[in-house]
């Protein structure tokens, strides 16, 4: 009785079993793999609940339809899958890491985590002739740590590692909710917790919420631009702290973006805290014709060894900005410094904002044609200041204001 019980039960439960199978361990991840990238109509790899599984190479997903990832708070170890070099000037090479995505599919990935990764921990690398869509990738209570070098990678860049100009023709649209990427960036000088490099065609538009990207060796995180495109992102809930240490000789940002060629910044940050950063808090860098447009609420930096806040607008364009409740303290340079060169114009608005303790100045913003310009040649800016509190500063508490109209 009991034996034919269990073969009926057997043979339902072959029945009902989905067509994929069930992720475990190395062995079924990588045949889980293996099968999509033969089998466009495989879109979903389900690991088991809690999962451990240590990986002794990468896993490599090569298909092009969409995927989603059902991690089931699985933690895969990758500290033997993969390898880097270093270069001769200490900078590191790998193709590796321990998950890696060679796809323009969109791609979902929720709770699961990656671990002590011998290289990378996440990548995925668009293929430099993707066309159509943007890549969608979404990450949803994604932890990321302790990685050699990047924690997440999210690479169009033909070139390895942020060198050279030529990427597909399509952007990144990227969400990341409820994530960790901490601990990266550890092994190699110049490796971030979350790094994006976009080029040619297309934008990077981030969306990141409820998330903690904190004490990574280079920069927290970096979103990388250029060719035409802008970086449209909004951070809500987010902390960029205790991050850019790696390196001595070059320490790093909290936040770091570098937008390049045609094109805008667009930052709208929402209840974020950055501090402790060994180089900018915030680092934005805006080049080639182009808006910097940043909105900032409620806000705060603390300790961070350069500027807590600073934003660069170079070449044609403007910068404009609303700062409200935006808190700086003990910064290593000034607190906030604007600084826009080429033509263009500032536009800020500054609300309930307090600065202290800078090693410069407070609050700086500077509105040139050409950096250092013996006379001023163009209209004067807007400076708009509803509360604006600046005490202890080294080098003052009167705002260093440059062809700016304050009212
Ligand atoms: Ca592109
Ligand atoms: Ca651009
Ligand atoms: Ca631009
Ligand atoms: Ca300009």
């Amino acid at each position: 009785m009991k034996k034919s019980l269990f073969i009926l039960a057997l043979s339902l439960s072959s029945t009902l079993l989905p067509a994929a199978t069930v992720v475990s361990d190395e062995k079924t991840l990588i045949s889980a793999m293996h099968a999509a990238n033969l089998d466009q109509s495989i879109t979903e790899i389900i690991f088991a609940k809690n999962a451990q599984i240590k990986l002794l190479q990468p896993v490599i997903y090569s298909g092009s339809q969409n995927l989603s990832i059902r991690g089931n708070n699985a933690v895969i170890d990758g500290s033997s899958a993969g390898s880097f070099s270093i270069n001769k000037d200490l900078t590191a090479i790998t193709a590796d890491a321990s998950l890696i995505f060679n796809s323009a599919g969109a791609l979902k990935i929720t709770d699961l985590s990656i671990i002590n990764s011998a290289t990378r921990g996440l990548v995925v690398n668009i293929p430099e002739d993707a066309t159509g869509a943007d890549v969608s990738i979404i990450l949803h209570n994604i932890n990321i740590t302790g990685s050699a070098l990047y924690g997440l990678h999210i690479d169009d860049n033909s070139h390895e590692f942020d060198d050279g100009q030529t990427g597909s023709e399509i952007g990144i649209n990227i969400v990341i909710e409820n994530s960790h990427f901490t601990g990266n960036g550890v092994g190699a000088i110049d490796f971030d917790g979350v790094r994006v490099d976009e080029r040619s065609q297309g934008s990077i538009v981030a969306f990141i919420t409820n998330t903690v990207i904190d004490g990574n060796g280079g920069d927290g995180i970096e979103l990388d631009e250029a060719g035409n495109g802008d970086i449209e992102v909004t951070m809500i809930d987010v902390s960029v702290s205790n991050n850019g240490f790696y390196n001595q000789q070059d320490l790093d940002d909290g936040f770091d973006i570098d937008e390049a060629g045609s094109g805008d910044i667009i930052a709208t940050l929402i209840n974020v805290v950055v501090d402790n950063n060994l180089d900018e808090g915030l680092d934005f860098d805006e080049s080639g014709s182009g808006d910097l447009i940043a909105k900032l609420y409620n806000v705060s930096g603390a300790n961070n060894r350069d500027e807590g806040i600073k934003m660069d607008e170079e070449d044609d364009g403007n910068i404009r900005t609303i700062l409200s409740r935006v808190t700086v303290n003990s910064s290593g340079d000034d607190g906030i410094q604007l600084t826009e060169t080429g033509k263009g114009f500032v536009n800020a608005t500054l609300s309930q904002v307090n600065i202290s303790d800078s090693a410069k100045l407070g609050f700086k913003a500077q509105m040139w044609l050409v950096e250092d310009e013996p006379t001023v040649t163009e209209q004067q800016g807007s400076l708009q200041i509803l509360d604006l509190n600046l005490s202890n500063n080294a080098k003052g508490d009167a705002a260093g204001i440059y062809n700016l109209e304050v009212h």
